[in-house]
């Protein structure tokens, strides 16, 4: 299936060249396009340089910093108009592995309409942080996918494949979701939409150049979200359609 990894970025000099190059090996017959909003280090230059060289890698520059929600629903809308059957979600600092790609597309040719490199399922890690980080996010995401009944371990997670028809349904520009909240409204609305979910186990490092752009604000706009969401779920004329789900 035609496949595109889409990479949003912002200051990511340091790591692109080599997350591009890792992703050509890893399925050189996927495409890469990287979605960067303005980057002041030259991030979006590197990548058309890579892309003269190499058709396979393009760049959607975009005029200032929109975040990420934002950057993944506008190269979502550029690969839809390009034609990818499946598109992929993830980080240029290398934290997401690109050898796991392979993996990540076996779910999707197996059926799956999204499949979530997780880092709770048995085999997934995350070496780098310290046991406190990992029972931040873990108990996160225990209180999410308890209050919107996702049935995933990992629905905060960046690394992500989907089948486009099911970008399709989803009706991505309503979505307003950043950081976070983007991942965990994808994945309520894929299982609103019936669409099958797999977790791939994925060992998540940190990031060892550039600097992390998430901030306290993202954090705290997807616990709202959640709760939100999840109290609305719980609305008497809402009762029918989660027991219907269950
Ligand atoms: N285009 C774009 N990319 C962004 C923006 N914010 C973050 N990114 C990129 O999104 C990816 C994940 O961000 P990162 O700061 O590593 O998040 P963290 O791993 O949760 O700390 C990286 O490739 C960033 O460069 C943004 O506003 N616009
Ligand atoms: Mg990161």
């Amino acid at each position: 299936m035609r496949t595109i990894v889409v990479i949003p970025t912002f200051n990511e000099v340091d790591n692109i060249g080599e997350a591009i190059s890792r992703v050509r090996s890893a399925v050189p017959a996927a495409e890469v396009l990287v979605v960067d909003d303005a980057s002041p280090d030259g991030t979006a230059d590197v990548v058309e340089q890579l892309g003269a060289a190499d058709g396979h890698v393009h760049v959607l520059r975009r005029p200032g910093k929109a975040g990420l929600g934002s950057a993944y629903r506008a190269g979502f809308a550029w690969g839809h108009d390009a034609g990818f059957e499946v598109m992929v979600e993830m980080d240029a600092d290398l934290s997401h592995d690109p050898a796991a790609l392979p993996s990540l597309l076996a779910g999707i040719d197996d059926g799956a309409d999204l499949v979530i490199g997780s880092r709770y399922v048995p085999g997934g890690s995350i070496p780098d942080w310290a046991w406190h980080r990992k029972a931040l996010s873990r108990w996160g995401n225990r209180y999410v996918t308890a209050m919107l009944d996702l049935g995933v371990a990992d629905a905060t997670a960046g690394y992500r494949a989907y089948r486009s028809t099911m970008l399709d349904a989803l009706d991505l520009p309503s979505i307003r979701a950043d950081g976070y909240g983007f991942q965990i409204e994808m994945t309520y609305r894929t299982v609103e939409a019936g669409g099958t979910i797999v977790e791939v186990p994925i060992s998540f490092t940190d990031r060892t150049r550039g600097t992390s752009k998430m901030s306290g604000r993202i954090v705290a706009e997807a616990l709202l979200l959640v709760t939100k969401w999840g109290v609305v779920d719980r609305l008497p004329g809402r009762g029918a359609r989660r027991r219907a789900r269950c």
